[in-house]
């Protein structure tokens, strides 16, 4: 069945890799991780220290390994700056939550620690986890320690390392979406660093002293960049699996899993006007039995660690070695270390990457009720008490919870007798998807963006709904109201919300004023590309309000609108990454 190639064990590193490099000669950003003795750093110390709200520059890096961001309230910044006052640091924490899934106890922890550490509420994120915003310096012990308790950790949410494993929510599939969806979650036990510092710093472990080294796979050095496996079940395409560095596409036989096929150098960041940064969408380079899954998943980490760029970290991402070293070197490489040949890539056909919202059914018998949760933010607004309400449901539910890649929640593996009391508590706390909601705003998303993200150049969490009720209105007059255009906004080029595969992306440059994308593909298949540059809303609405009068007398039937602005000649049809800045 596989073809037998060479050993992995007789594969040396190739001596001009970087990582046979003087550290003097790589990033500094190496040499911080060579000396943190495999992440401790004076984490310690600085946890302690009562002078500032802040950590040092040094610990803010590898606290990001442990799943922690420094951050400041950027709405209180020049207030702050004018009295004299040290910026109002806090801290943002993710959680490590493969595949999006967590049991009601789970959800009650977190809801009890956003509650008194944090700011209140909590973020579903586009990778499925959540995030905690607002934590003080010393509420991070105690919340870390209570997500402990429930089994939960936040080892490797963020830093040169394989972070958060995604997973598809296709409630219709149950027999295949749990036998994914627990390889996912043992990929990601298997690829997070084995470091003993979370233990001792977090959890107050003894530091044990062992033989055995700390870091068998990573090495002192981790990773040049971060990275991000995800696991897709067509037909849906919730995850984006082109954008993940590594992806798994389920093939199923029957409703069993066979194997996957491979996609490798996806990848959304990029800086504006760099022309040698872009997103890029990863290749599929064969298949392979679901049996080999965690000998291919160590071999994809070992490659990027051997062979990324540890100079440059704005081509440290694994989308740039693959794109400099080619995909060919790629499969031979990987070939080599597993010592077997993957083989051709097996049909499969995507037709979505939008959530299911509502009711449905799953083939074992279970319902599952996705819930909208506009931009991910769960908190108590108005009449819509989704941090009361879910936490009133939480006590009553005996399923899963799923948090989708489009930052909503699944309430999910109800029995038929249970489903009247949640949709009564759906009701009650109100919650429900109610008829509101447009197509358009049902498959927004937006990034965190002000006042917590460092990064932010623009609004985008705070002002994406605004901007979607006018564009709704828009659509609503040329007879579009029910076209589900994928719209996506982020505060900056980063891309944390995958802005470039979407089919009407914005990108911000600074306060009120955003780069706007055509022509995503609706299945996640196609980057759009830039149509207009650094512009503000008005002239945002009035080109749409122009592309909308087109595409309603001019669309073919169930022709979607990224497909239109391309065929209509808005923009060109971007054919690599290295294409999309052309
Ligand atoms: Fe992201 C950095 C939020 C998904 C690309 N991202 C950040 C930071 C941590 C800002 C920072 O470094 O100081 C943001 C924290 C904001 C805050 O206040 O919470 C942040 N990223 C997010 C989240 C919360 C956005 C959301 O609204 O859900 C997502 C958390 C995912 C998770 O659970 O792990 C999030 N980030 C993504 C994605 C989407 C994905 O992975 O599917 C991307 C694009 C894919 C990719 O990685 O290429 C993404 N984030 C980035 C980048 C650009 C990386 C690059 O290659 O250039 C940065 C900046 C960096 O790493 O230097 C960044
Ligand atoms: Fe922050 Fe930019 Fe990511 Fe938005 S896209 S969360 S602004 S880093």
């Amino acid at each position: 069945m596989h073809t037998e190639v060479p050993a992995a064990s007789t594969l040396d590193v190739d001596r001009s890799s970087d990582i046979s490099q003087p550290l003097e000669k790589l990033h500094p950003d190496e040499r911080l991780k060579a000396a943190s003795d495999y992440l401790r750093g004076t984490i310690i110390e600085s946890l302690v220290d009562p002078v500032t709200g802040a950590v040092t520059e040094t610990d803010t890096k590898l606290m990001k390994f442990h799943g922690i961001y420094q951050q400041d309230d950027r709405d209180l910044r020049d207030e702050r700056r004018r009295q004299k006052l040290e910026p109002a640091y806090q801290f943002m924490i993710r959680v490590r939550l493969a595949g999006g899934v967590c049991t009601p106890a789970q959800w009650s922890k977190l809801a009890e620690l956003a509650n008194a550490y944090g700011n209140g509420t909590l973020r579903l994120t586009t990778r499925q986890t959540f995030q905690f915003h607002g934590v003080l310096k010393g509420g991070l012990k105690p919340t870390i320690q209570g997500l402990n308790d429930v089994l939960l950790d936040t080892i490797a949410a963020c830093g040169d390392d394989a972070r958060g494993v995604m997973s598809s929510v296709n409630p219709h599939l149950s027999a295949l979406h749990r036998e994914v969806y627990e390889l996912a979650r043992r990929t990601s036990d298997q690829v997070i660093p084995r470091q003993r510092a979370y233990h001792e710093i977090w959890l107050d472990g003894e530091k044990k002293v062992s033989s055995e080294p700390e870091e068998p796979v990573y090495g002192p050095t981790y990773l040049p960049r971060k990275f991000k496996f995800g696991f897709a079940i067509p037909p849906l395409n919730d995850i984006d699996v082109y954008t993940q560095d590594a992806g798994f596409i389920a093939i199923a036989d029957g409703e069993a899993l066979a194997g996957f096929n491979l996609t490798v150098g996806g990848g959304m960041g990029r800086t504006d006007r760099t022309p040698h940064t872009y997103p890029r969408l990863g290749d599929v380079v064969g298949y392979f039995p679901k049996e080999r899954l965690s000998e291919v998943a160590l071999a994809i980490i070992a490659i990027q660690r051997d062979y990324g760029n540890r100079v440059d970290r704005s081509r440290a991402r694994f989308k740039y070695t693959i794109d400099d070293k080619g995909v060919d070197w790629f499969r031979r490489e990987l070939e080599a270390r597993l010592g077997f040949a993957l083989e051709p890539a097996r049909e499969f056909v995507f037709e979505t990457n939008a959530d299911d919202y509502g009711w449905t059914q799953g083939s074992d018998g279970a319902w599952h009720y996705t819930l909208f949760v506009e931009n991910g933010r769960i908190d108590d607004r108005g009449a819509r008490r989704l941090m009361s309400g879910l936490q009133a449901l939480a006590k009553v539910h005996q399923g899963e919870f799923r948090v989708t890649p489009n930052q909503n929640l699944v309430i999910a593996q109800v029995p038929e007798h249970a489903k009247a009391a949640i949709a009564d508590l759906l009701e009650q706390y109100g919650m429900q998807n109610s008829n509101r909601a447009s197509a358009l705003r049902l498959n927004s998303m937006a990034c965190v963006g002000f006042p917590t993200c460092g990064l932010a150049m623009a609004e985008s969490e705070r002002y994406l709904p605004e901007l979607v009720g006018k564009i709704e209105a828009l659509a609503q007059r040329h007879g579009l109201a029910d076209q589900a255009i994928v719209t996506r906004m982020t505060g900056c080029p980063n891309g944390c919300a995958r802005p470039y595969v979407a089919e009407l992306g914005f990108t911000g440059r600074a306060p009120g004023k955003y780069n706007m994308y055509l022509g995503g593909g609706a299945h996640g298949q196609r980057m759009n590309r830039m149509f207009l540059e650094n512009v503000g809303e008005e002239r945002i609405l009035a080109e749409l309000d122009a592309i909308f009068t087109r595409y309603a007398s001019e669309r073919s039937e169930d022709e979607r609108f990224g497909d239109f602005v391309i065929r209509a000649g808005y923009v060109r049809e971007v054919s690599s990454g290295r294409d999309f800045n052309a």
